[in-house]
């Protein structure tokens, strides 16, 4: 029954909810998708998440638990089910993992915002903050020049979770990425970017509002699970 399925407070365009929103497909949760309007947020999400950033998950259940971090809804779902080993990267550990991740939320966003908008950041010069953001861009791309994914031979949370802020850096200045030395980097994007998976997450759905008919989130139509990785390494 519809009722009984999350409720997935998400905005299209943005990097965090797009994390959010592919974990939860590739785990196949489908929720109940309410697409939200920055500037104008619907009350109802306000009331269980003040602090009013998407993405936004409330559970089912009797104490219908929120979640507003995008990475806790990633674990969240995978902890669920995580068909494709996401949690278990080939190479390095999860705490790995967690390391890169972290430094793109701080260091890389931090740039990147003050690149694409430096109009709303008084005296930020884009060009400084464009090559500031390529010191995360040369530690992803030494990576992927020596494998597939961030971690290995499969994806992982952390490609699923920094790819979409790459993607944004990249569109900045798409002329200017697609010379840049970062062949590995545009190859990796594509995989995320071009995948299924990402088509689904980024279908289009008008805003919702109060009494509008409930909206599913797309179903994952995946084959079978990835066979399990070997172990991390030591
Ligand atoms: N730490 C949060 C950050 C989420 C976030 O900052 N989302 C932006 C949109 S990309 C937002 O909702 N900003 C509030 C606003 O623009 O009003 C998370 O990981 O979920």
């Amino acid at each position: 029954v519809i009722q009984q399925l999350p409720i997935l407070y998400s905005f299209r365009r943005c990097p965090y909810a797009m994390r959010a929103r592919l974990a939860l497909y590739v785990s196949g949760q489908v929720c109940i998708h309410r697409e939200v309007v920055l500037r104008d947020k619907p009350p109802e999400m306000l009331l269980i998440s003040p602090k009013a950033t998407v993405p936004v998950l409330q559970l089912t259940g009797a104490d219908g638990q929120v979640l507003d971090q995008s990475l806790d809804i990633m674990r969240w779902a995978l902890g669920q089910h995580d068909p494709q080993h996401w949690l278990r990267p080939t190479t390095g550990t999860a705490g790995d993992m967690e390391s890169l991740i972290a430094r793109c939320e701080a260091e890389f966003k931090y740039h990147l915002d003050r690149y694409k908008y430096a109009n709303r950041f008084a005296g930020a010069d884009p060009l400084v903050h464009r090559t500031a953001g390529e010191q995360f861009l040369d530690v992803l791309q030494q990576r992927l020049s020596t494998m597939p994914h961030l971690f290995g031979q499969n994806r992982s949370l952390a490609d699923v979770a920094i790819a979409p802020f790459v993607r944004q850096f990249a569109h900045t200045d798409l002329n200017w990425f697609e010379q840049a030395p970062y062949p590995d980097i545009r190859r990796w994007l594509l995989t995320v970017t071009g995948s299924p998976m990402f088509q689904a997450i980024m279908q289009k759905y008008p805003r919702w509002q109060a009494g509008d008919p409930p909206t599913r989130s797309p179903i994952a139509t995946f084959g079978p699970s990835l066979p399990l990785p070997p172990a991390a390494n030591p």
